[in-house]
C-alpha cells in the first residue's frame, strides 16, 4: 500500500510542498481542473501537472476523478461524442504514466450532505448528513443547492437535468453504465489504466435521484458487466458504511481477493440509528469504522495500490474547501500508515 493524498492543483490553497511534509507521503491524487466537464483533457496540461508533482519527489500514478458527462449517465442522444472525448483523455493520460483512474456514476450530485461545518465537541468541524435537514437544501426554488459542490450547473440547467433524469430510473441508469463501460474498459486497457467506480455517496437515492454503486448485490453486477481487471472500483469505507446494512469488511475482503480493488479512501463516520452520519476523525473510537480491521484486509491481500485519507475535518482554525483541509488529513494519514507499520512488523 502506498500513501496519497488529495490536491487540487495550483489553485489549492495547500501546497505541495505542505503535502510532501506528512511522513510516508507518497503519491499525490488530481486532477485537470480547468477543462469544462467532457472535454478531452490536453496531453500538454496532464504533462504539465505530472512535472510539477514529480519535481517534489513524488509519484503521480492515480487521477480522481475523470468527470462523466451528464450526456453518458443520461444515455442521450449525444452520448457516444463525450464518450470517445474520454476515451480521448484515457489515451493522454496513460502516456503520462497514469495507472489508475477514478471516476463515479452520481446523477448530477457528487458526495451529499446536508451541513458543512457540524460542530463536534472537541470544536472541530466536518461535514454530515441529517435526513432532518435535508428539506432545508431542498427548498432553494425547489432544488438542492449546497456550497461546496463540484459543479457548475445554472439554475435551469439544473432544472432541466432534473426533468430530463425523471426518465432515468436505475434500470436505465445500469444500462447507461454498461454502455459507458463496454467502451470505455478496452480503451482503459489499451493506455494501461484501471478504471475504479468511487461508491455512491451516500450510498442511497437522494432528491428522486437515481443511485446504483450502493451495495454488494450492485458490485456483483457491476462485475458482471465486465469482469476484466481493469473494470475496476475505488473502496471509500466512509460512503459504504452510511448504510448500515453494508458489511464493509466482508465486501473489502471479496472485491480484494477478486483483485478489484485499485484504490483505497480511508474515511471514518458516525452512523446514527436514524441514518444520519457525521465525519470524524480517522481512529477507530472516533467513528463507526473499525480502521485496523480495514488495514488488515489490505495487509492479508498484499494490496500495493494507492490508498489516501479521504474527507478530514476542520481542525486548528483551518478554513477552505469543505473536507479537504490539511491538518485532519495529514493526521489521518498518519494514523493509517501507523497501522499498516506496525502490522508489518
Ligand atoms: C467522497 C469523495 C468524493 C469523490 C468523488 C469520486 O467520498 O471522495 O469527492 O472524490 O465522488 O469521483
Ligand atoms: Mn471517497
Amino acid at each position: 500500500m502506498e500513501l496519497g493524498f488529495r490536491w487540487y492543483g495550483t489553485e489549492d490553497s495547500i501546497t505541495l510542498n505542505h503535502i510532501r511534509q506528512i511522513p510516508n507521503l507518497k503519491q499525490i491524487v488530481s486532477a485537470i481542473y480547468n477543462v469544462p466537464v467532457g472535454e478531452i483533457w490536453p496531453l500538454e496540461e496532464i504533462q504539465r501537472l505530472e512535472t510539477a508533482v514529480k519535481k517534489k519527489s513524488l509519484a503521480f500514478e492515480v487521477i480522481e476523478s475523470v468527470p462523466v458527462h451528464e450526456e453518458i449517465k443520461l444515455g442521450g442522444q449525444k452520448k457516444d461524442y463525450w464518450i470517445s472525448n474520454f476515451q480521448e483523455t484515457l489515451k493522454n493520460l496513460g502516456k503520462c504514466g497514469i495507472k489508475t483512474v477514478c471516476y463515479n456514476f452520481m446523477p448530477v450530485f457528487d458526495w451529499t450532505r446536508t451541513n458543512l461545518s457540524f460542530q463536534h465537541q472537541d470544536g472541530s468541524n466536518s461535514l454530515s448528513f441529517s435526513w432532518e435537514q435535508l428539506p432545508e437544501v431542498n427548498s432553494l426554488d425547489s432544488l438542492p443547492s449546497l456550497p461546496g459542490w463540484d459543479l457548475s450547473y445554472q439554475q435551469e440547467e439544473l432544472h432541466e437535468l432534473f426533468r430530463r433524469y425523471q426518465e432515468v430510473d436505475e434500470e436505465k441508469l445500469w444500462e447507461n453504465l454498461s454502455y459507458f463501460l463496454k467502451k470505455i474498459i478496452p480503451a482503459a486497457k489499451e493506455a494501461g489504466i484501471k478504471m475504479a467506480i468511487h461508491p455512491d455517496d451516500p450510498p442511497f437515492s437522494i432528491f428522486g435521484l437515481p443511485r446504483i454503486i450502493t451495495d454488494d448485490k450492485a458490485y456483483k453486477r457491476l462485475f458482471d458487466i465486465d469482469s476484466s481487471v481493469e473494470n475496476g472500483i475505488t473502496f471509500c469505507t466512509g460512503s459504504l458504511a452510511a448504510n448500515s446494512k453494508n458489511d464493509i469488511y466482508k465486501m473489502l475482503d471479496s472485491y480484494l481477493k477478486l483483485g478489484k480493488v485499485h484504490f483505497m479512501h480511508a474515511r471514518n463516520i458516525q452512523l446514527h440509528e436514524n441514518g444520519d452520519f457525521e465525519e470524524t476523525a480517522h481512529a477507530s473510537n472516533y467513528g463507526s469504522i473499525d480502521m485496523v480491521r480495514v488495514i488488515e484486509l489490505l495487509k492479508k491481500h498484499q494490496f500495493t495500490g494507492c490508498i489516501r485519507p479521504d474527507h478530514g475535518r476542520m481542525i486548528f482554525g483551518e478554513t477552505g474547501r469543505p473536507g479537504y483541509g490539511l491538518y485532519d488529513r495529514a493526521l489521518g494519514a498518519s494514523y493509517i500508515y501507523g497501522i499498516w507499520e506496525t502490522l508489518n512488523k
